[in-house]
Formats: structure tokens, C-alpha cells, sequence
């Protein structure tokens, strides 16, 4: 193979390698921001995680599958009431519609970190990825914290299975 082909083939390769990734239309169009993982006790298996999603496109996006990088599996939840008690709910996917934001926050819709391989401590990043129809994978580095900024510290948020 002479050099120009070689370069030729190099260009091609790299090409590929890009497609691999994100989609960069995506990735402007999607945009995750404030999220946080909550500590608990470093006895309990599972954990929620939160963020906002706000949609900058003009179609709708679906996140159909998350992953986080100390959970086995992630499911989407929604905290629902039923007959006065906060019951978590699974939810197949997430829709936001073109130029909304979905809150995921204490009390409503959360990430559920499960089959954690230990608690992640306060201090440390949790890697949170989304994936979204159309599109692909989206990440965020999550903040480890005891509560959310707007919390109180009397407020207790229990998760229960
Ligand atoms: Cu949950």
C-alpha cells in the first residue's frame, strides 16, 4: 500500500471512530445538567440519582435505558401517592417534549441506582449515562451529596422497595 492510500485508509478509520460516539447533534440538542447521586448509609444496596433534561431540539426525545458507573442496573422511577403512602413506580422510558426541561428530583421522577457494588461516598463522581431515542448515549459526571441544595436537613426522603 502506498502512502496516499495508507493516509486514505487512516482518514477512513478515523471517520469511523467518530461515528462511534456520541452524535454530535444529539449532544447539542440534549442537554443534562445538575445532576447529584444521594449518599446513604454504605449498608444500603440502592440509591436515586437526579438531574434535569432539558430538550434544546425540536423533536421529541425518549430516555429509554440509564446506566450509572457503581450501579449493576438503573431503573427510571416516578414517586406516586397511593392511599397516603409514597410508593415508587417503574417507568419504561422518559419522554421530554421539544423545548421543556424534565426535572428528576427528590419526591418525583428519579433515577434508581441498584445492585451497587458499595454506597458511593460524599465527595466522589458518579458517571451517569442516558440513553435516548433518537440519539444515543449521553453522559454526566454526578456529584455525590447528603441532599440537594434546596433541602433541609430535617427533610427525610425514603425510598422504599
Ligand atoms: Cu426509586
Amino acid at each position: 500500500m502506498d502512502k496516499r492510500l495508507l493516509a486514505l485508509a487512516l482518514l477512513g478509520l478515523v471517520s469511523l471512530l467518530a461515528k462511534a460516539g456520541p452524535d454530535p447533534a444529539l449532544t447539542a440538542q440534549v442537554v443534562l445538567h445538575d445532576s447529584w447521586v444521594r449518599a446513604l448509609p454504605p449498608t444500603q444496596t440502592s440509591t436515586a440519582a437526579y438531574l434535569t433534561i432539558a430538550n434544546n431540539g425540536e423533536v421529541p426525545v425518549k430516555v429509554v435505558a440509564a446506566s450509572a458507573s457503581v450501579a449493576a442496573r438503573v431503573e427510571i422511577h416516578t414517586t406516586r401517592e397511593v392511599d397516603g403512602l409514597m410508593r415508587m413506580e417503574q417507568l419504561q422510558d422518559l419522554q421530554v417534549l421539544p423545548g421543556t426541561d424534565v426535572d428528576l428530583a427528590p419526591g418525583g421522577t428519579h433515577l434508581m441506582l441498584l445492585e451497587l457494588e458499595r454506597m458511593p461516598g460524599v465527595g466522589e463522581t458518579v458517571r451517569l449515562c442516558l440513553q435516548l431515542e433518537p440519539g444515543g448515549q449521553l453522559c454526566t459526571d454526578a456529584p455525590v451529596r447528603k441532599s440537594s441544595a434546596g433541602e433541609g436537613g430535617h427533610h427525610h426522603h425514603h425510598h422504599t422497595e
